[in-house]
């Protein structure tokens, strides 16, 4: 049997995007993939999802042909018909609702299934082209980025590979032991001592040197207690403090309040535990600060991020070879996104923020509705917050629904039009990062499964019969065109050397790459700013604060993501999800006090709506906290989901999401 060898990327948002080979046989099949041992970060070692991706990309439950709805509207009752009268079909409607109702009332939406470049911006340009409402990214990341913004200019942080020379390092409401695990293989390689800071005692925890449980979301509280501890016991970095940051005299007035008692009892942690960590992170050089996403998902989550931030600031840590923060490094990879998206210059057009898609659908008083929905690359009837809302919204008769996706999900059940996408292995794309600094190309290895579409392919047809023929361009010609419109770290990289060896690092003054190693900071001050003008002008205090959180119902329920799925993907996939319902971990006196035994079946809910689970008794979280991992697909659990819970009011800045702070009670049923 002849097997031939393709290049390819992991597709999935995930830190680490995994760099292999995938081997075809004589059939055309994918017989098998391999992670790349050449690769500095991902070194040849795939996740158990990765290991397990054909079992995903073969699935007998894969959409094979386009379909229309046959049954009333979230009923799952489909009919086959061709692309050709898919296609006629979804420029009729257009057609019909933009002469009706204006371009505003089309609305794409759309988030991360596929990270590839051209599966993921390339059909922004129809949607700029016709002038489509603007979908707003805030379900992940965005709080956090505008914290950073404001006191370094940027929120690119450290190289993962740098943490190999870090000697302490602060894992602070992250996970990497499931959701970045070849970020976590480095830093126990790096031997360093490790400490974790989450209200859950997670995998990560479990390997840790120290854990901290502060009570979620009094981090703020704990960082700046930290600050004024080493301001205090002169354990700061005072030349680096005087050189290179801006506002440290207002800072450290603002900071004395929370002394150690008060910082115990904000955070509810042992005073002396706080002392000692905060002394041993002071005197200890180079140390690294890896803020999670999942921390700033709380409605004071941009504050959090802020005042973490600035404790690389204040111990000199910045420049500094195995020390720094590291956030989100997706801003290291520098081109032409314009250009890629269609963007026009200065262009602003209404927004709709993603995490209020069920408000945005039944609002009545909107200008003008939204009548055509377009969903590709997400599943936010199952990863969207306050889903009651979300469904109704889907429910709505006069609502034309397209969705594009490998597997009938639940949202899929709510479209008028279902359209079957191609995996990875059906087609060619280019692959960024939003952790390790490389650059990767995955080529199309296969033909594609039934009759499915990539996203490329469905949107460059949507504009030919549209008469957009300027918006259309190859796959690849565009992809050599993005990539030589890198700059900075991106220059000198093309398809065709990308194409050499199918990855190549960022051409960064040093490997690894040390972050802020010019000592240069994009603020207005140029220097790192623990006073920020630019925060004041958005009505947000200069320095970080502390603000406690309005709680309604007694328990916060924290729903963080599972080692075993990907959002809401492979909920479906048994040979890579096999548990049988949905958990709730649970401390035993919150148990104890509501008559719960390990092992019942709960009700967990609030105003909002309910999901029915079975108790787990469990020291990972402590009092007034339940927890439960995993976005799954409501159909597949029946009885609910936490984001039948979750909140749609968005975070302190960046209008980000705020899943975990979600309030509940438990109640046995
Ligand atoms: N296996 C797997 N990997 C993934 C994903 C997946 O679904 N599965 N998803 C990917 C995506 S989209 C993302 S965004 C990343 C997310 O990566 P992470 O940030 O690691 O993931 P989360 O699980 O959302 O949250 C991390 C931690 O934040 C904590 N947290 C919540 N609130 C607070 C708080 O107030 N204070 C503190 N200190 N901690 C808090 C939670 O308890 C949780 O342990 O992971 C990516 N990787
Ligand atoms: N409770 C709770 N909910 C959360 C979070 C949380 O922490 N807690 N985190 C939030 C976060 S961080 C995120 S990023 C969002 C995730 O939001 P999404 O990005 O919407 O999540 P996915 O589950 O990955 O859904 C992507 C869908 O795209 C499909 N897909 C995959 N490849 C392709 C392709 O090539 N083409 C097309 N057309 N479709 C494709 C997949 O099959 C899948 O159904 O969820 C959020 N939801
Ligand atoms: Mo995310």
């Amino acid at each position: 049997m002849v097997e031939r060898r393709f290049f390819s990327t992991c597709p999935k948002d995930c830190y680490d995007t995994c760099v292999m080979y995938s081997y075809v046989g004589d059939e055309g099949t994918i017989l098998k993939v391999e992670g790349r041992r050449d690769h500095g970060f991902t070194r040849g070692f795939l996740c158990n999802k990765g290991q397990k991706i054909l079992d995903w990309a073969f699935s007998p439950e894969r959409l094979k042909y386009p379909m229309k709805r046959s049954g009333p509207k979230g009923s799952g009752v489909f009919k086959r018909i061709s692309w050709d009268e898919a296609f006629d079909t979804i420029v009729q409607k257009l057609k019909e609702v933009m002469k009706e109702f204006g371009s505003l009332s089309v609305l794409p939406y759309d988030y991360a299934g596929h990270m590839g470049l051209l599966s993921r911006y390339y059909p922004y340009r129809f949607f700029n082209k016709i002038g489509a409402s603007q979908l707003e990214y805030t379900i992940c990341s965005e709080t956090g980025k505008r914290a950073l913004n404001y006191h370094y200019g940027t929120f690119a942080g450290m190289d993962p590979e740098d943490i190999l020379n870090s000697k302490y390092v602060v894992i602070w409401g992250f996970n990497p032991a499931w959701t970045s695990v070849h970020f976590f293989g480095l830093i126990k390689k790096s031997g360093s001592k490790v400490v974790v800071i989450d209200p859950i005692k997670s995998e990560t925890a479990e390997h840790a040197d120290l854990y901290i449980q502060p009570r979620p979301g009094t981090d703020s509280a704990l960082a700046l207690g930290i600050a004024n501890y080493l301001i205090t016991n002169n354990l700061y970095d005072r030349e680096f403090v005087e050189k290179f940051t801006h506002g440290f005299d207002n800072f450290k007035e603002v900071v004395r309040k929370y002394t150690p008692e008060k910082v115990s009892a904000i955070c509810g942690i042992d005073k002396d535990t706080f002392t000692s960590f905060s002394e041993e992170y002071g005197r200890t050089k180079p140390a690294a600060v890896l803020i999670g996403l999942g921390i700033q998902r709380n409605v004071n989550g941009g504050e959090i991020v802020r005042s973490i931030s600035l404790l690389p600031a204040l111990t000199g840590n910045i420049g500094r070879c195995g020390g720094g923060f590291f956030y989100s490094n997706s801003a290291y990879f520098t081109i032409d996104y314009d250009m890629l998206k269609g963007n026009k210059t200065g262009e602003i057009r209404r927004k709709i923020n993603m995490i209020k898609l069920g408000e945005a659908l039944l609002d009545k008083n909107l200008n003008p509705p939204i009548k055509f929905l377009f969903v590709y690359n997400s599943n936010p009837a199952a990863v969207c917050p306050d889903l009651n809302k979300v469904r109704k919204g889907l429910s709505r008769e006069d609502l034309f629904t397209v969705v594009h996706d490998l597997f009938m999900t639940d949202t899929a059940d709510f479209a008028d039009i279902v359209l079957p996408a191609t995996s990875h292995f059906e087609t060619f794309d280019v692959h960024f990062t939003y952790c390790g600094l490389y650059v990767s190309v995955n080529e199309k290895a296969i033909e594609p499964i039934g009759e499915s579409k990539s996203n490329f392919e469905v949107f460059t047809e949507l504009a030919r019969r549209m008469g957009y023929s300027d918006i259309i361009e190859e796959p690849e010609v565009l992809a050599d065109k993005v990539l030589r419109s890198g700059t900075g770290f991106m220059q000198g990289i093309t398809l065709k050397s990308l194409r050499e060896k199918g990855f190549l690092r960022l051409n960064t003054p040093n490997v690894p790459h040390v972050a802020f190693c010019d000592f240069r900071f994009n603020t207005p001050s140029g220097k790192i700013e623990f006073y920020s003008k630019a925060a004041e002008a958005d009505g947000l205090p200069p320095i970080p604060d502390y603000t406690e959180v309005h709680r309604g119902y007694p328990l916060r329920f924290i729903t963080p993501f599972h080692r075993d799925t990907l959002k809401s993907q492979y909920f479906n996939i048994r040979s890579i999800y096999s548990e049988e319902g949905m958990v709730v971990e649970m401390n035993m006196e919150d148990a104890k006090a509501r008559g719960i035994k390990d092992g019942d079946i709960v009700k967990v809910y609030n105003n909002r709506g309910e999901c029915v689970m079975r108790v787990k008794i469990s020291s990972r979280v402590g009092r007034g906290v339940v927890l439960s991992y995993g976005i799954p697909w409501p159909k597949l659990v029946g009885g609910g989901t936490p984001n039948f819970t979750t909140s749609s009011t968005v975070s302190d800045m960046g209008d980000g999401s705020t899943y975990h702070t979600n309030y509940v009670e438990v109640e046995k049923v």
